[in-house]
């Protein structure tokens, strides 16, 4: 979304002008395949305590943050309540930005009746055909936005509130032959064309709806993968690098970060070259703290985190926490407005709430029995088979065994601003 196309004209001032061995018993190993799901859950969480009174004792519990990570999440909340409009939206270019607000504050306290606004005016504008970023008025169509929105639901557990075979094939509708999502307004060629940013959103969204046929997604991907750099980074387009108007994208680290978490979804392991090489780059940009982009920190925290960095992670959340403004919320120096907005505030909460939590494999801020149920159910699959599920596979590294659920164990009944 570019807010020079389809955004109102107020909200497009907002934002462009400034702009990752135990010992094991057979039955354990063989358990996901055939037990029950309660037998299954037991001694799941039977392991979990021995494994972490094991790592207790033998000193190696990853001690991950320390510091005033709760408070500064909470005041975040706050902002984000506090700047909740009536209908539960953000005001103008809203959509983009109530997806993270409201995703940010689920996190945190579950479906509050604030929360639940902003699902049902999420869902609506989804469902509306002509709401702005479906094309509207100018016909122009962008698939981050409604991508966007439509993972922020999923990810939320309010996938439920779309009709999501009405919803699913319009936005698959934006897919283009080249495999790509529209659409980023080229400015060079005053036309619409695919972008990383319209296609990573788009994906993110499809993919954890299951909304996607597995050919559309392999012809996405590919596109994805082209526009990838020496230094592996991603453009924005085949000519165009990065554009600060681009809002869910406007620069070349939030990017790298945003595919690098669709390649998560996708099952691609931390050792995949696209996959190492783009880590590196996110790994030197902490070094160079980002260059003070928060929204692009926001970013890698989650996809540092999806793929078991967990040194890396550590720099990109205290860099976060660093740049919270006093009103509790935050603002991106890319972007036009000064002051906190939604927009940055939503994403550097959910990287708060979520980074450094590594087998948070239901992304809902908590390290629980859910997680190790969930690493239990997919235990000893393989990347494309039915109880596969990337989130499952913690260290990602494309076997889903002991490891992984050694790291949920490491974490549990832990929230990632209690590590
Ligand atoms: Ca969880
Ligand atoms: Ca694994």
């Amino acid at each position: 979304m570019e807010f020079h196309s389809g955004a109102p004209i107020s909200s497009r001032r907002f934002f462009t002008i400034d702009s990752r061995t135990l010992s094991w018993s057979r039955n354990m190993t063989n358990l996901s395949s055939v037990a029950p799901r309660k037998r299954l859950v037991l001694k799941a969480v039977i392991l979990a305590g021995l494994v972490v009174i094991s790592l207790s004792s033998s000193g190696i519990v990853r001690q991950v943050f320390a510091g005033s990570r709760t408070s500064s999440i909470d005041s975040a909340i706050t902002w984000l309540v506090g700047h909740e409009l009536s209908d539960g939206s953000y005001g103008f270019y809203s959509a983009p930005q109530t997806a993270p607000a409201a995703n940010g504050m689920w996190i945190r306290s579950g479906s509050t009746p604030k929360v639940q606004l902003s699902y049902t005016w999420l869902s609506s504008q989804l469902e509306n055909s002509s709401t702005w970023f479906w094309g509207g008025s100018n016909g122009l169509a962008e698939a981050d936005v409604p991508g966007e929105v439509m993972y922020s639901l999923v990810t939320s557990q309010h996938l439920g509130e779309i009709s999501l075979s009405i919803v699913g094939p319009r936005l698959l509708n934006l897919q283009q032959p080249n495999g790509g999502f529209l659409g980023y307004l080229d400015p060079k060629l005053n036309q619409q064309v695919t972008s990383s940013v319209d296609t990573a959103e788009a994906l993110r969204g499809l993919i954890d709806a299951r909304a996607m046929k597995p050919s559309n997604q392999q012809s996405a991907i590919n596109y994805l993968l082209s526009l990838q750099n020496s230094d592996g980074s991603f453009n924005l387009t085949r000519t165009v690098a990065s554009d600060a108007l681009y809002s869910l994208g406007p620069e070349p680290i939030s990017m790298t970060a945003l595919v690098l978490l669709v390649l998560k979804d996708a099952s691609f392991t931390a050792s995949d070259p696209h996959v190492s090489s783009a880590l590196h780059f996110l790994s030197l940009a902490a070094s160079a703290n980002f260059n003070g982009h928060v929204y692009a920190a926001s970013l890698a925290t989650l996809a540092l985190t999806q793929f078991d960095r967990p040194s890396n992670a550590t720099v990109a959340v205290n860099f976060i926490l660093s740049h919270q403004n006093s009103d509790g919320g935050f603002r991106d120096t890319a972007r036009s407005s000064t002051g906190s907005n939604p927009l940055d505030t939503g994403w550097a909460t959910i990287a708060l709430e979520l980074g450094g939590l590594f087998g948070d494999t239901n992304l809902d801020g908590v390290v629980d029995v859910m997680d190790l149920s969930a690493v239990g159910a997919s235990y000893g699959s393989a990347p494309g088979t039915s109880r596969w599920n990337p989130r499952s596979d913690v260290d990602a590294n494309g076997v889903i065994n002991i490891v992984d659920l050694v790291l949920v164990a490491n974490s549990f009944s832990k929230k990632a601003d209690s590590l």
